[in-house]
């Protein structure tokens, strides 16, 4: 394992001075230490956009590298390809490699893009090398060795990141000082609405959600980070009659923004979709988002929803779900939620597995 400062250190000894990404656990230690260095990390919103920051830094003549999970390799693919390689900008890149190399020792979410990772890069001629874990500063000096030669042939090589390869790193703090626990926020909103179908973002919030409200109506959607919103609007258009309340997160909905606009315009009356706005990444170790300046009500507003609050109490939060059922949607309720603390609950799909989830919630829709 090489220590977090180390890994940046190399980096910003070869000239490095700027990082961009979106987190996995297994960059928690570098984006940590670098965001106690204003200006040193760009959190991205998803990995594409991390891509052209670095490309914009590299066509200014700056070097910049980008930290990914694997999971993110489709939203960077396009300017990897068309912007990237087409304009031949020297970037590095690194992937974290969840559901490597076993898939059944992850998540069943990374199960395909796991394995898949080293040919996908493959398939679009892009060289790429494998941090282990039981690799240390000089196996790390050896690999970007390897890579300079390639950026010096205005190449975009990735390394991939075993997990355990790059040591953790305290993280700043940015979450919020008051506000409602998750979990007791989706008490509240599940409770104001009993007959809803549920759509629930991934990570914790899936976890919390399985925990304190499960029920058959609901959809824990492990993975496609940011696409909860749109798949809550897919259910609301085919089930009308049905109110689907969509749970998501600061991280999550920032990913994929431009659903707002999508939602607004459709303008399902069914829909309520709800952000718990802890402003941080936290089922991947805490790390910020933006939305500390980014308001979602007015984002929403902005973008034809028929309603949006804000609300950082129990009160606040229930009256609000009261007001959203009463009249037609697309409402928008961001909470302000806390850090989790104590023990995580486990996922569903601990229990349950992908395909129960996809029949329990289908069976529900058709009652
Ligand atoms: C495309 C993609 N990129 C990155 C990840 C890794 N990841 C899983 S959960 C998560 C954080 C989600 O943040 P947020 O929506 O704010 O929810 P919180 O974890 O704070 O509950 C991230 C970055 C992922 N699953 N998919």
């Amino acid at each position: 394992m090489i220590s977090a400062p180390d890994f940046c250190d190399l980096l910003a000894d070869r000239g490095f001075s700027l990082a961009s990404g979106v987190p996995c656990s297994h960059f928690g230690g570098p984006i940590a230490h670098l965001s106690n260095r204003p200006g040193a990390y760009v959190p991205a919103p998803n990995e594409g956009s991390a891509l052209a920051v670095a490309a914009g830094a590299a066509l200014g003549g700056r070097r910049a590298y980008v930290m990914l999970q694997n999971s993110g390799l489709g939203n960077l693919i396009n300017p990897l390809t068309s912007l990237v390689m087409t304009y031949r900008l020297p970037i590095l890149t690194f992937t974290s490699l969840r559901g490597w190399p076993d898939p059944a020792t992850d998540e069943p979410q990374h199960a395909v893009m796991g394995p898949a990772t080293p040919g996908l890069l493959d398939s679009v001629d892009t060289p790429h090398y494998t941090l282990y874990a039981e690799d240390g500063t000089e196996e790390f000096a050896a690999i970007l060795a390897k890579a300079e030669q390639d950026l010096a042939a205005q190449r975009a090589p990735f390394v991939l990141v075993e997990r355990g390869a790059i040591g953790k790193a305290a993280a700043t703090g940015a979450a919020p000082a008051e506000g409602l626990e998750a979990a007791e926020a989706i008490r509240v909103v599940t409770a104001a609405v009993p007959e809803a179908a549920v759509v629930a973002t991934t990570g914790y919030t899936g976890r919390d959600a399985f925990a304190v409200a499960d029920a058959p109506g609901n959809f824990y959607m492990q993975g496609s980070m940011g696409h909860a919103s749109s798949l809550g609007l897919g259910v609301a258009l085919t089930h009308p009659e049905r109110t689907v309340v969509v749970l998501d997160g600061d991280g999550a909905l920032l990913m994929h923004l431009g659903a707002l606009s999508m939602i607004g315009h459709a303008a399902p009356g069914n829909l309520i979709h709800v952000v718990l706005d802890n402003r941080v990444h936290e089922s991947t170790g805490g790390q910020a988002t933006t939305s500390a300046t980014t308001s979602f009500p007015q984002a929403a507003l902005a973008a034809g929803y028929a309603s949006a609050a804000a609300c950082d109490t129990r009160d606040t939060l229930r009256s609000a779900m009261e007001s959203a059922r009463a009249a037609p949607g697309p409402h928008l309720i961001s909470v302000t939620t806390l850090p989790r603390t104590g023990a995580i609950p486990p996922r569903a799909t601990n229990a349950l597995s992908p395909l129960d989830i996809r029949d329990r919630f289908q069976d529900s829709l058709q009652q």
